[in-house]
């Protein structure tokens, strides 16, 4: 049978060596040859003969393409689903390339139940093609929960460490799942410069001067008239969907709930995944003995019944713990037609386990805060040089919390690091935690003055 050798691994030795048939197959052979030489392996046992060169076609390499995008049901989805849909397909096509010729590809996704439960997704696409167009050994593919919400210089330079092990007919590919939409990206970017192509699969809103923008698979539904309720794991599925047509809605309902999607769909597996989902990323120790956790770990905890069970019931019991310590430190302001919080997460955090994690406790906290008060609601959630901002939709039209947040880094330079995120959760990095008593009180002198009062938040310290 006639391989082409499309990727070698430096250190190993080993050959990938891909055969583009009807069924692809991809042999790990220990032999010498070199990337983009066709072979003939009949017996490893016995040294390669002369690499007998024939053009390479890479008909079997593309997908069937789906003439209609994929719909979910939920009308103004599916409208932005049909307009990113040619950029969808191309990235699916490119994916399916990559992995079918055993070319090396990272795939990072933020530590969340949405950026999980694209990945999720992902996975079972890429392996449902595989299980129907090859028989494999093994493949290049690396899979990191990414914990920061940007592609800095270190994650870039863990990278290009592992892509340099290998030696390819193409470029390596790099996948984003549900992070990376900001400025603090631009130095990873740019460290990776042309050693990769990338996709790119986020829902956060751009910021001006973000590299990224321009990439040709970066795909953001705010570029296609949507905005952050389109998730970043929902874009994955459809993008799975694209692979390999599988069902994949409860992956969607469960990232829709976690980034509390206008779009959400609360069944009971849904919430249930996204309980789940949210948890064993914050704290993959819950569930094992090291700080990461990939997409095929997930699937085998989440296939047994009764482990999800466990892991619910925990989930619920460490949650209303949780709940419990915060309400007893709140700090409340009334401001003109509306209430701000702050809650100190550093009463809320327990010993022993990282979940529920300051950001996604905000957005429980804020809902619970929510649901009992007669008024509006903002809160403010601060740990170490940390502060996390969730609000009201119906304030923010008035208030505009990214642009707030915009001025408030102009305001303070020399304090703020970085600060941004959707139109309702945002988060603020200090340079140095002692600045945060004052950075809260000069943004909830700003949220009071854009509600139109102009006076100063009332203490009420409760
Ligand atoms: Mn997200």
């Amino acid at each position: 049978m006639e391989f082409i050798v499309s990727c070698i691994n430096r250190g190993s030795r080993f050959a990938y060596c891909v055969n583009l048939g009807e069924r692809i197959t991809i042999k790990k052979v220990d032999i010498t040859c070199s990337p983009g030489e066709v072979i003939e392996i009949d017996d490893y046992s016995k040294p390669v003969p002369e690499g007998s060169r024939r053009k390479f076609s890479d008909k079997a390499l593309r997908l069937p393409a789906i003439e209609t995008p994929i719909k979910i049901g939920i009308t103004d989805a599916d409208e932005i689903t049909k307009r990113m849909w040619p950029k969808i397909e191309a990235a699916a096509m490119l994916i399916a390339r990559k992995v079918l010729l055993s070319i090396p590809v990272i795939i990072r996704f933020h530590n969340d139940a949405d950026g999980s439960s694209g990945a999720v997704a992902l996975h079972r696409a890429l392996r449902a093609m595989l299980e129907s167009k090859m028989s494999t050994e093994r493949l290049n593919i690396r899979w990191i929960m990414n914990k920061g919400v940007s592609y800095g210089t270190s994650e870039a330079a863990a990278d290009k460490l592992w892509i340099s092990n290998y030696d390819c007919i193409e470029k390596p590919l790099m996948i984003f799942i549900d992070f990376g939409t900001s400025v603090d990206s631009n130095q990873g970017v740019a460290y990776m410069g042309d050693s990769t192509e990338i996709v790119w699969l986020d829902h956060h809103p751009i910021e001006d001067g973000f590299c990224g923008k321009g990439l040709e698979h970066y795909i953001n539904p705010w570029l296609f008239g949507g905005d952050s309720s389109y998730t970043a794991g929902l874009l994955s599925c459809i993008l799975s969907k694209a692979i390999s047509n599988l069902d994949t809605s409860i992956m969607e309902d469960a990232s829709l709930i976690g980034d509390h999607s206008r779009y959400a769909r609360f069944s009971d597996d849904g919430v249930a995944i996204s309980t789940i989902l949210d948890m064993i990323t914050s704290d993959p120790e819950i569930v094992k003995t090291s700080n990461q956790i990939t997409p095929a770990e997930i699937e085998r905890i989440l296939e047994s019944k009764k482990r999800r069970e466990e892991l619910l019931h925990y989930a619920r019991i460490r949650s209303e713990e949780a709940m419990a310590a915060a309400s007893k430190s709140l700090r409340k302001h009334q401001l003109p037609g509306a209430k701000a919080f702050i809650s100190d997460f550093k009463k809320v955090r327990k010993d022993g386990t990282k979940y529920p994690l300051p950001g996604r406790f905000a957005s429980m906290l804020f809902d619970r805060l929510s649901a009992s008060e007669q008024e509006p609601c903002i809160l403010m959630l601060h740990f170490g040089s940390y502060i996390s901002i969730r609000m009201d939709a119906r304030l923010n039209a008035k208030v505009g919390m990214r642009s707030l947040i915009a001025e408030e880094k102009r305001r303070h330079e020399e304090v703020i690091s970085s600060g941004g995120g959707h139109d309702l959760a945002l988060s603020i990095k200090l340079k140095d935690e002692s600045d945060k008593e004052m950075i809260i009180r000069d943004i909830l002198m700003l949220v009071t003055e854009r509600l139109g009062k102009g006076k100063d938040a009332n203490d009420q310290n409760t």
